[in-house]
């Protein structure tokens, strides 16, 4: 008798355990406790931006952004010039760079990193490249400490 209900204590015990392995895989209640980056895992609303397009930021500023060199693995740098709407360069704001693989999210997030400004006025951030595949990299602008406008950069390698 005692054998019997132990068993079925074990049975219920796996039951539960397999439950609830599969709920924190599947449900966003289990999920929202894990996530890696500021934003967490699901940057698809973020816009995505082409290298050396221009882009407004409201309608005093505008900016692109290119690569030192066609990405690969170790260390590229991220170039990011910003404009006045009359066209003379800019580097009152602040940006933040966030790198990370969307496919292992966290695995290699570098959380936010603040770009540095150059005697030019470019701001730049090296990224570390340390895996092939894609890459994510999001920008955050700020003026006067406040958000203006967030982008991402994606990347193969
Ligand atoms: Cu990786």
């Amino acid at each position: 008798m005692a054998g019997k209900i132990s068993k079925i204590l074990i049975i219920i015990a796996i039951a539960s355990l397999a439950v609830f392995s599969f709920l924190s895989q599947k449900s966003p209640i289990f999920a929202t406790c894990c996530k890696a980056g500021a934003l967490g895992d699901d940057t698809s609303a973020v816009p995505v931006l082409t290298e050396g397009r221009k882009y407004w930021i409201g309608d005093a500023y505008y900016f692109n952004y290119r690569f030192d060199k066609k990405p690969q693995m170790g260390t590229i740098i991220m170039k990011v010039q910003v404009f006045s709407k009359a066209g003379k360069q800019e580097s009152s704001l602040e940006i933040t760079g966030s790198a990370d693989m969307p496919s292992m999210r966290g695995a290699h997030s570098t959380g936010e990193q603040l770009f540095r400004l150059n005697k030019k006025g470019d701001y730049l951030l090296p990224v570390n490249v340390v895996m092939p595949g894609e890459w994510e990299v999001v920008l955050n602008f700020f003026k006067d400490k406040k958000p203006v406008y967030t982008g991402r950069v994606m990347f193969n390698v």
